[in-house]
């Protein structure tokens, strides 16, 4: 499990160079995925006409991800850039939920990413791999600290395809929660049976021919 955050003013150097390499990098990590598994999410959008929800000092917001059914906070939206960067941060990025998991179903792999912002316009983003959540048991919570904010996930993602979040302000100044969102990956079983069965077809074939 590796966890990050991450607190930086935006840099708009490079932004070509940086763009395409994502492009090319995309193209082929897409590919290589169709093929393996697929991808559930639950895109939350915490900002109401481009405002993020406030979180005071001493305050917290707590949801759920839901990748089975729609359940809170709007699916769709389109990154702010400012201030968020378009290289590093999916500034202008549209993102939506990727919904139908069925609980149970082996999931290979997860991310959770939350993005604020203070009041001095300093983004803040929170990363955290959760591979081993997954399945883990679902009471109490796993909390990851930084200087002044504090995320709790209740995950169990195979369990009910929920993740309870929770994002605190532990201060010293409040700050606006913009965006989270949860990838996880499940492995396709449709595509590999249907390998197996060509390979089986192709087998009949070439008995057939050597007899
Ligand atoms: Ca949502
Ligand atoms: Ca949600
Ligand atoms: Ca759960």
């Amino acid at each position: 499990m590796n966890n990050n955050f991450v607190k930086h003013k935006n840099q708009g150097h490079m932004k070509h160079t940086i763009l395409s390499l994502i492009a090319v990098a995309g193209a082929i990590a897409l590919g290589a995925q169709s093929a393996k598994a697929t991808e559930y999410r639950d895109a939350d959008n915490w900002q109401t006409a481009g405002v993020g929800t406030l979180i005071g000092v001493g305050g917290s917001v707590t949801s759920d991800f839901n990748i089975v059914v729609d359940e809170a906070q709007a699916d769709t939206f389109t990154v702010d850039s400012p201030p968020y960067s378009v290289s590093t941060q999916n500034g202008g990025a549209t993102f939506t939920s990727a919904l139908g998991y069925t609980p149970g179903n082996p999931v290979l792999d997860g991310t959770v990413s939350f993005w604020l912002r203070n009041t001095d316009g300093d983004t803040i983003t929170i990363l955290v791999g959760i591979g081993t959540l997954l399945t883990s048991a679902d009471s109490g919570g796993v909390v990851f600290q930084s200087q002044n904010l504090n995320l709790t996930l209740r995950a169990d993602l195979q369990a009910d395809g929920i993740i309870t979040y929770t994002v605190s302000n532990t201060g010293p100044t409040a700050v606006n929660f913009d965006y989270a969102l949860l990838s996880a990956t499940v492995p396709d079983g449709g595509l590999t049976i249907a390998f197996l069965g060509s390979a089986i077809v192709g087998l009949g074939l070439l008995r057939r021919k050597l007899s």
